[in-house]
């Protein structure tokens, strides 16, 4: 009996797309904004994004006057402290597991700020939530950071 092997490729593919988690389907992306969907002014939308170890996010430059540089000492141990041009989209590619916290070199002061979550965000969690009163960030970015890790603990 002859095998149709016409339908190797199908399902092939199927195979990939039932075992891909569904969130590395979707291109991880951040929008730089002056203004966010909620009204508040100069932000990271979305605020927090989870990519899977090894995957990448794209910081776009949509507004004039931003960019995302992660803060020393608030992401995991080991990892690269990436850092964008203002005004210019930045790809990072994630390769430490854990919460990395990045600011607006810019807007800093006015608590924009946001978070990386890759893989399991319990691997540096503590050490961020222990650290992050002693960083650089400003009160209304540590005030921003104390939401989003509440965020990141019960999974919002
Ligand atoms: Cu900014």
């Amino acid at each position: 009996m002859k095998k149709n092997y016409d339908l190797y490729p199908i399902l092939i593919l199927f195979g990939v797309a039932t075992t891909t988690p569904a969130y590395a389907e979707e291109a991880a992306e951040v929008r730089m904004l002056n203004v966010g969907s909620d009204g508040e002014a100069t932000v990271f939308e979305p605020d927090i994004i989870r990519v899977a170890q090894g995957a990448s996010a794209d910081f776009i430059a949509e507004d004039f006057g931003h960019d995302a540089v992660a803060v020393a000492g608030l992401i995991p141990a080991g990892a690269e402290k990436f850092e964008g041009y203002k005004n210019a989209d930045l790809s990072v590619t994630f390769e430490k597991e854990g919460v990395y916290v990045y600011e607006c070199t810019s807007h800093a002061g006015a608590g924009m700020i946001g978070l990386v979550v890759v893989g399991d965000a319990n691997a540096n969690l503590a050490d961020i939530e222990r650290q992050y009163q002693a960083s650089s960030l400003s009160d209304r970015a540590k005030s921003k950071l104390q939401t989003l890790l509440e965020r990141v603990k019960t999974g919002a």
